[in-house]
């Protein structure tokens, strides 16, 4: 399988998540402005959304969406413990987290990328998320991970997303828990292994 990624995007989870369940697979970035991949093909005629991630199977099916394509691939080695079993009420939970991911977190930041993002969008966006960390913190009081002990893809996409804090100048730092959250994922080898993939380490 392949991954399409862009460096420090969304599409880190999913590497983060191929990296901790040490499968076989190919990288390849992709330029996300002129659309095309490092080796000069037409990503939208791979994904027509022109989105990262994307996932293309030895059998050619191409799988979109972050939040799907992490629980595809936990789903493909279980015994990784990435994810619950589908079914289960804490498959249930892990999903709930995606989705809050997804659309609370990973969408409120988008905004603050932009320079042609209206101000008062930037100002509202930043006080959205300000309102979410403070929810994200007190779940994550006396836990190591969203699910408790067990790291699991929602932290990888977890992770990813609240490493856009500097980048876009949000300061973390009225949220301790959280950032001993980050600290503690960024210490795992397949963090390390991913950052310096998409050529993030320092
Ligand atoms: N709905 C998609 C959104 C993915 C997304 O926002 N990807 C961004 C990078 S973080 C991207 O590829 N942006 C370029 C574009 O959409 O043209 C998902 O959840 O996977």
């Amino acid at each position: 399988m392949k991954l399409f990624y862009s460096a420090g995007a969304c599409s880190m989870s999913p590497h983060l998540v191929l990296h901790e369940l040490g499968i076989k697979f190919e990288a390849e970035s992709v330029n996300l402005k002129t659309k095309q991949t490092a080796s000069g093909k037409d990503f939208k005629a791979i994904n027509p959304k022109g989105s990262v991630p994307t996932l293309l199977l030895d059998n050619k099916e191409v799988l979109t969406e972050g939040a799907v394509i992490v629980q595809y691939l936990a789903d493909q080695k279980p015994e990784a413990n990435l994810i619950p079993k589908a079914g289960t009420f804490e498959r249930y939970r892990v999903q709930e987290w995606l989705n809050y991911i997804a659309t609370e977190l990973h969408k409120n930041f988008s905004p603050l990328f932009y320079d042609t993002t209206p101000a008062e969008t930037k100002v509202a966006a930043r006080e959205k998320l300000a309102a979410r960390f403070d929810y994200v913190s007190n779940e994550l009081n006396g836990k190591t991970y969203l699910m408790g002990n067990n790291y699991s893809v929602a932290d990888a996409y977890m992770f990813t997303v609240l490493s856009w804090s500097a980048h876009v100048k949000v300061d973390l730092t009225k949220w301790p828990t959280i950032l001993g959250y980050l600290e503690k994922i960024k210490s795992r080898p397949a963090t390390l292994a991913t950052l310096k993939a998409e050529g993030l380490l320092k």
